[in-house]
């Protein structure tokens, strides 16, 4: 087993500016799409909340017992879905020349650990055709999101519960609520006015593919992109730079939920970033779920915010036991990421087939390490598990040229 210490930094954080690749999305059949034309027209919603609207009280639980949920285990991150559509890419392109393939959420764990140290992290890579693809331990993964779910039933009221599961719900409504399926120009009236009826789902998404890196290590995330802010640029544009990330929040009153609201912000700072995501818009609703006010951040200037802000290094009453947690800097967290990836792709030789590795952060221990995965484990990941029948072909034949 190979650990890394927590407090390891890389000494820079030249990032490259992210560039998208490709994009494809889930339907609300729970269907995925390729087609660059069906996905433009179906699958990106573009964002409209006038203030008019945000007066107008909206409801953060309206349809709430008309949510179309999709099951926990069939959203664990669809790996033969991105293979496919980097295929799709590669047949056109050519091989992508990334050093390691992912989802951009499994990322941002990495990125947000310094100041997340109770949350674990279990990550499969397969080393093949001289390229790192990581992927969440999905079994781990849908047990604990089951085992999380049963704690919280037990542990509160069915009041509590019941108010767990609509604060969930409240952020695709806001998602519902705040976004429009054309660019505005393109809309109809009745497009705009029916938002508020529409049946709330998590099964639609559009997932774009960008090639970005630190340091020396080239990456290619796939990340979910919640809408565009103005137009998609067509000929050389560069979409990310459209991009919008969507969040909720609770409003904020008091000191706590200052730090608690702090916290967020910096995960969902690290998630965009990842992307290259510029803005992001925060709904803030009441205890009733009502619409309060709507906030929108820079990305780049949500590391002096944080940084600013004299409540950030005061007690922490979020964090169980009442734990003093670290003042959180945002370019401290790049350095450790950047020394993630450097010591990844230093460790694991990217041609050798004979393992796999489980990349791990036990909050435990507060170990992050390393581990090689042999025999049949690593056949699995191989096999489908990671890796699936029709990407290996591609790339197989890819090489016979
Ligand atoms: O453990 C896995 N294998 C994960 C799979 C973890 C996270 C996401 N996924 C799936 C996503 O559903 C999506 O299909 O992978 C795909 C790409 O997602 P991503 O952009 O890499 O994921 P992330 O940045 O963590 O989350 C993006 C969105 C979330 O939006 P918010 O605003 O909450 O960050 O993906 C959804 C969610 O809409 N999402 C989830 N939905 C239900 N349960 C979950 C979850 N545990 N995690 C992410
Ligand atoms: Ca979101």
């Amino acid at each position: 087993m190979k650990t890394l210490p927590l407090n390891t930094r890389a000494p820079t954080t030249a990032l490259k500016q992210p560039k998208e690749l490709f994009t494809f999305a889930r339907d609300i059949d729970n269907e995925w799409i390729y087609d660059r034309e069906h996905i433009v027209k179906e699958a990106v919603s573009y964002y409209y909340l006038p203030d008019v609207q945000i007066n107008n009280q909206i409801d953060l639980q309206g349809g709430y017992a008309k949510f179309k949920k999709i099951p926990e285990e069939d959203n664990l991150g669809d790996f033969a879905s991105l293979l496919k559509a980097l295929e799709i890419h590669e047949r056109e392109h050519g091989k992508v020349g990334v050093d390691i393939i992912t989802f951009r959420g499994l990322m941002t764990k990495i990125l947000a650990l310094p100041y997340n140290l109770l949350d674990p992290i279990d990550l499969n890579i397969v080393a093949y055709d001289g390229q790192l693809f990581v992927k969440s331990d999905e079994e781990l993964e849908l047990r604990r999101r089951t085992e999380s779910d049963a704690k919280q039933k037990a542990e509160l009221t069915p009041e509590k519960y019941e108010h767990v599961k609509r604060c969930e719900y409240s952020g695709y409504k806001f998602e519902a609520m705040a976004t429009i399926p054309k660019p505005w120009a393109d809309c109809t009236r009745p497009m705009i006015d029916k938002r508020n009826k529409k049946i709330v789902n998590n099964y639609e998404q559009y997932i774009s593919a960008i090639r970005t890196g630190i340091g020396k290590v080239k990456m290619l995330l796939a990340g979910e992109v919640d809408c565009v802010w103005d137009f998609l640029p067509e000929d050389g544009g560069e979409p990310v730079d459209h991009y919008v990330e969507l969040k909720t929040s609770r409003a904020i009153e008091t000191n706590g939920q200052v730090i608690t609201f702090e916290r967020k912000l910096f995960k969902t700072w690290a998630q965009s970033f990842l992307m290259g995501t510029k803005k992001i818009v925060y709904g803030f609703r009441d205890d009733l779920f009502i619409l309060k006010s709507v906030e929108i951040y820079e990305t780049e200037k949500i590391p002096l915010l944080i940084k600013n802000n004299p409540l950030n290094n005061v007690e922490d009453a979020a964090a169980p036991g009442g734990r003093r947690g670290p003042k959180i800097n945002c370019i401290s967290a790049l350095k450790w990421y950047g020394a993630v990836l450097d010591w990844i792709s230093k460790e694991i030789p990217k041609d050798d087939e004979s393992m796999s590795w489980r990349l791990s952060y036990d909050p435990g221990s507060r170990t992050f390490s390393l581990l090689e995965i042999v025999g049949e484990a690593n056949q699995k990941l191989r096999n489908g598990g990671i890796l699936s029948p029709e990407f290996k072909q591609w790339r197989q034949s890819l090489k016979k040229d």
